[in-house]
């Protein structure tokens, strides 16, 4: 089973990078493990991925343990042509008590247990067959003597009466099996039965060989005497007469072991077949399956919370931890290995991993690296950037030899795109509404380093604005478009009192004027709104 590594919920770039890098890591070194992703790519992280050309991770959606991690016993169904010998035979060899049938799709039809062949055996209608010439002449070791129908659906009869006793009583309903009496046989000709079984392996004359062949009355020869073969004869039926097909507890592999136990709980089975994605049958699972059952295994990296992570995770293994965030509550029963350390990104963390075990680092992956570590410390912006981070992206860069300003520029920029949204849905992104001293306002504020685009459309956003103003009845309403690489919010806005705004930033008058340092809505630009409607009362 593959190790499954992933990053946080609603997963920024550092976490999805830390996860395709440390999984070729560990590929390297030998282990099986699968970058994942618990949600959607953002912008950013897209970005990233197509310029590096390297593959999205397997999305997720929880960790819980699922049949498919089970060791149950897979294996291939059975035609609904067999006979039911063979597949008792087949369940012998193998030392298993049930069977599937399935169609040529691999499509489960019906199941079968030792106990409904004991069952069909005692009391089944032994008068009836149907089966086929294939299934006749390998149960019953026999020799084709005529080739007539291929598949049989009749009443079987062993003739011991007379031959006078059963004229008339003989018709192409009938399979009879019978010695080396031939004017039975000769009669049962005449009649046209389906099928005359002889006993014994006696020798039957050339002459009704060759009525038999002419009227297409197949005719075999079995090395058993009557008693056994009327035995042997039922059970070369088709499996598909005895199987149980209605109300099958049957289970996904996706299905989640706490359902299915519950449901196992609930019922008496020994077996439940188990179909897989393509609705294709898969082989049995039994609860001697579910006893020990195989854990996912996991490794976490830029996160370490609950809350932060895949949903089921105590039900998994988790193998590893490496993280640049304080510490969360997640516990474990075994020791694992946990780093924790206080860097920029963890991005920079799989970067001295790289090193410690001096495996090489692809040109795609340090490119990953570098943009990881680039987008948690805002290109080094962040009071969160430490040595490690610039020393790992200096390092990293010498295999790609990017001007990184200009790539980080890049990377925020798609990643703050606001391409292909319109007006109002930009406006309402994060709008929020507030009463500030019996001063009605609205306020959006929105994150982007594409301000051409928005300037682009000023005179429609400043439109939209007014509009929004009136309808609502506000005092204030209030667009930041805020870019967080220059630290500051460029300003549109509606007021009633327009010298409110300004005197409140300490800007002109002006419409889109730049306010260098204002960038959180809650700590900066409420309080500055409140002071300036406290003065100007
Ligand atoms: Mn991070």
């Amino acid at each position: 089973m593959s190790i499954l590594i992933f990053g946080h919920k609603n997963p920024d770039t550092d976490s999805v990078v830390s996860a395709i890098s440390l999984s070729f890591l560990k590929n390297k070194l030998g282990y099986k493990s699968t970058p994942c992703i618990l949600g959607s790519l953002s912008k950013e992280s897209s970005f990233v991925l197509d310029y590096f050309q390297l593959e999205a991770p397997k999305k997720i959606e929880d960790v819980k343990v699922q049949i498919q991690d089970l060791d149950f016993h897979k294996t291939q169904g059975i035609s609904e042509n067999t006979s039911i010998l063979s597949a008792y035979n087949l369940m012998d060899e193998e030392g298993i008590a049930t069977l599937a049938i399935v169609d040529k799709e691999k499509e489960l039809l019906g199941i079968v247990s030792i106990k409904d062949i004991a069952v069909s055996l005692i009391s089944g209608d032994f008068r009836k067959l149907e089966t086929s010439m294939e299934n006749l002449l390998s149960d019953l070791d026999a020799t084709l003597l005529s080739q007539g129908l291929q598949f049989f659906k009749g009443n079987v009869s062993v003739i011991d009466d007379y031959y006078k006793t059963i004229r008339g009583k003989l018709s192409s309903d009938d399979i009879i099996i019978v010695g080396d009496r031939y004017d039975i046989i000769e009669y049962a000709i005449a009649s046209k039965v389906q099928l005359i079984v002889v006993t014994g392996n006696r020798e039957i004359p050339e002459k009704f060989l060759m009525q038999a062949q002419e009227q297409k009355i197949s005719m075999i020869s079995v090395p058993y005497d009557s008693l056994y073969t009327t035995r042997v004869i039922d059970q070369c039926n088709y499996i598909a007469k005895i199987m149980r097909s209605g109300n099958i507890v049957r289970f996904s592999e996706e299905e989640y072991l706490e359902e299915a136990k519950e449901i196992m709980s609930q019922s008496h089975y020994r077996n439940y077949p188990v179909i897989n994605r393509d609705q294709k049958f898969s082989g049995f699972v039994s609860r001697k399956h579910i006893l020990n059952p195989k854990r996912k295994q996991t490794i976490l990296v830029d996160h370490n919370e609950y809350a932060q992570s895949a949903q089921g995770l105590e039900e998994s293994e988790i193998l590893e931890i490496i993280d640049h965030h304080k510490l969360g509550d997640i516990s474990t029963t075994m020791p694992i290995s946990f780093r924790n350390n206080p860097v920029g990104s963890t991005a920079t963390i799989i970067y001295s991993m790289f090193r410690e075990n001096q495996i090489d680092i692809p040109a795609p992956v340090a490119g990953a690296l570098l943009s990881g570590i680039l987008s948690d410390t805002l290109s080094f912006r962040s009071p969160t950037t430490t040595k490690e981070d610039r020393k790992a992206v200096e390092s990293l860069n010498t295999i790609l030899n990017y001007d990184l300003e200009a790539y980080a520029m890049k990377m925020f920029k798609a990643g703050t795109s606001l391409e292909g949204q319109g007006i109002e849905e930009i406006f309402y992104k994060d709008y929020k509404e507030f009463n500030l001293d019996f001063h009605k306002a609205g306020i959006s504020q929105v994150f982007t380093l594409d301000i051409d685009e928005v300037f682009r459309q000023k005179k429609a956003f400043l439109s939209f604005i007014h509009q929004t103003h009136k309808k609502e009845n506000h005092d204030i309403t209030l667009l930041l478009v805020t870019d967080i690489i220059k630290e500051g919010s460029y300003i549109l806005y509606a007021a009633k009192k327009p010298s409110l705004i300004s005197s409140a930033f300490r800007i002109p008058k002006e419409q889109g004027v730049f306010i260098p340092g204002v960038v959180s809505r809650k700590k900066q630009v409420i309080p500055k709104l409140l002071n300036a409607i406290e003065i100007m009362k």
